[in-house]
């Protein structure tokens, strides 16, 4: 039933609120969550475009909090395209009964802090305010797409898209000409999809990815059900596991023994032992993917930099066209910088008379036009463009949401230089408020759903913690909180993901003005799980209650 007097307000119904408003009812509290989509699944909800799949292994991707869920869902892919993971959403939220707590087509405008009643209000766009003592942000990581503002982009006559934003219903792109602008993960998916649909597609780069691969097989029955078996230990192991994921082998999967003559040999640890003939002869042998299984190429950069030739090879030995393929061939950055893009078909799609890359660091958009894009070089007609450009990650929709805590501190200021929280889960000046994967937890580079179930548990159980106890509320203390920041940037230091050169999302680098702060916590999810636990353990040490 939904209730305008809940104890909790969640805000958005992707996984981290469906998740907090089965385990907070559970907890007997009265919850409300508010959604600007007229359904769940948050990232799967809005992210429909063609091609669009998850880079976690559908069995692995799923949650672990029930045991009847566990044994009686079913994927059809090892690794699921976005469909089957919105059919798993709707499959929780009515199994669950979710919906209930859930209002839909209501996007949170502002979140204020009632310092007096000690309760958040939020406002909604409609105009309605809720009130509640305890304000969870489960706004997710990758939920406010970025569309660069492009000179002339209102006066384009045809139809714009966003891989972020992609609409309910089939768009049709038989005859159409398409400019799609981005070439990061769901440009790479998008791109060999459109262009099977589209009468010609013209791709728009501004800087080359390094694109593997994905599994593309069908999920086996015996995969599956060794899974269901074996879920108690599988999720022990996830919670092992620094990305989150068990990396459990079901013996079904071994299609044949490792002495097998016939198998190519395994790939050698360290990259820098081989010889760049030897480099090539394993990308031509074992594809594009080998490369990431050489250790050494993210922890050297001379070692790093002998797997980047090697890919550029292995891609010049994709593409017909030499311009192209040197065009498609990352230089400014390493592998291990940005996230690792997985892909179907992506280079030999270049290699189709009716797709066109244009490169425009070379050619610039100037801008958009009435009739498509115009470059410094030349311009191009189209009747739909696509932006594939990005979202304002893990800060974007917290400071959309226009919070503002204690004593009228806007979050959007306190965060000027960039985030500040502590473990991701609460901010100084903001009691009471929490966020789901927020900035200085290992989220993005954690499997969702394994970060988004143990937050919520740990929301979950301070909230318990706060009633049994009689206290009103919960901050962390500033100096926790700028130690938290500090172990943050120390941890990323000396990483892939911080070399020179190196702009990614996880810093900010996609957003003009953006602080460039690596955001997300990169020493490990069992690391940071234990130091949650040890804070709880120790009274809640770096807190303090009223
Ligand atoms: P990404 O990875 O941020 O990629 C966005 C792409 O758009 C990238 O190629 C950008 O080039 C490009 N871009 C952004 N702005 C512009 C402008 N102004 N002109 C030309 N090109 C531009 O977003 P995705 O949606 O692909 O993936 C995000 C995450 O979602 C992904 O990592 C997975 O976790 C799921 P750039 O590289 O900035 O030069």
């Amino acid at each position: 039933m939904i209730s305008d007097r809940p104890d909790v307000l969640i805000v958005g119904a992707g996984f981290a609120g469906m998740y907090a408003i089965h385990r907070f009812r559970n907890q007997g509290l009265n919850v409300l969550a508010l959604e600007a989509g007229s359904d769940v699944g948050g990232t799967w909800y809005w992210n429909r475009y063609p091609g669009a799949r998850c880079d976690v292994p559908s069995l692995e991707y799923s949650f672990g909090f029930s045991k009847e869920l566990e044994q009686q869902w079913g994927w059809p892919e090892v690794f699921s395209a976005q469909p089957d993971i919105l059919r798993y959403a709707n499959h929780v939220a009515d199994r669950f009964d979710l919906r209930g707590n859930i209002r839909f087509n209501t996007r949170v405008n502002a979140v204020d802090y009632l310092e007096q009643q000690n309760l958040w209000r939020a406002t909604t766009e409609h105009g309605e305010q809720i009130e509640a003592r305890f304000c969870v942000m489960a706004t997710g990581c990758l939920s406010v797409p970025n569309t660069p503002k492009l000179p002339g982009a209102e006066s384009f006559t045809g139809r714009v898209l966003h891989t972020g934003l992609w609409p309910k219903e089939k768009v049709d792109l038989a005859g159409k000409r398409v400019g799609v602008i981005g070439t990061g993960s769901s440009g790479v998916q998008a791109i060999p999809e459109l262009a099977k649909q589209a009468h010609h597609l013209t791709v728009f780069q501004r800087t080359p990815v390094y694109t593997v691969p994905a599994n593309r097989k069908a999920m086996r029955d015996a995969v599956q059900q060794e899974f269901r078996d074996r879920y108690h230990d599988i999720r022990k192991m996830q919670q092992q596991n620094p990305g989150g994921v068990s990396g459990f082998q079901p013996l079904a999967s071994v299609n044949r023994p490792a002495t097998d003559p016939a198998a190519p040999p395994l790939a050698p640890a360290a990259i820098l032992e081989l010889t760049p003939d030897q480099r090539r002869q394993v990308v031509a042998e074992r594809g594009l993917g080998a490369l990431l299984t050489f250790r050494d190429a993210y922890t050297n950069l001379e070692a790093n930099e002998a797997a980047n030739e090697a890919f550029r090879d292995g891609v010049r030995s994709i593409v017909d066209n030499p311009d192209t393929a040197e065009r498609l061939c990352p230089t400014t950055y390493g592998l291990g910088c940005k996230r690792q893009v997985l892909d179907r078909d992506y280079y030999v799609t270049f290699n189709r008379d009716d797709v066109t890359l244009v490169d425009v660091t070379e050619t610039p958009i100037e801008s958009i036009t009435e009739n498509g894009i115009c470059t410094s070089a030349q311009s191009y007609d189209f009747d739909v463009l696509i932006y594939a450009t990005g979202f304002d990650a893990m800060t974007g929709a917290l400071l959309r949401a226009n919070i503002t805590g204690r004593e009228g501190q806007r979050l959007a200021d306190k965060w000027r230089h960039g985030p500040v929280a502590y473990l991701g889960l609460q901010m100084s000046g903001f009691p009471n408020l929490f966020t789901v994967t927020g900035p200085g937890s290992p989220s993005v580079l954690c499997n969702m759903l394994v970060a988004i179930e143990q937050h919520v548990n740990w929301i979950g159980d301070c909230i318990d913690y706060l009633r049994e106890n009689n206290l009103a509320r919960i901050e962390p203390l500033p100096e926790a909180e700028n130690d938290w920041v500090a172990h943050v940037n120390e941890v990323a230091k000396g990483t892939m993901y911080t070399t020179p050169g190196c702009n990614s999302w996880y810093l900010g680098a996609n957003i003009p003005g953006k602080p460039r702060i690596f955001m997300p916590y990169v020493g490990g999810y069992p690391r940071y799980r234990e130091r949650c636990e040890q804070i709880v353990a120790n009274g809640y040490e770096g807190f303090r209650f009223r």
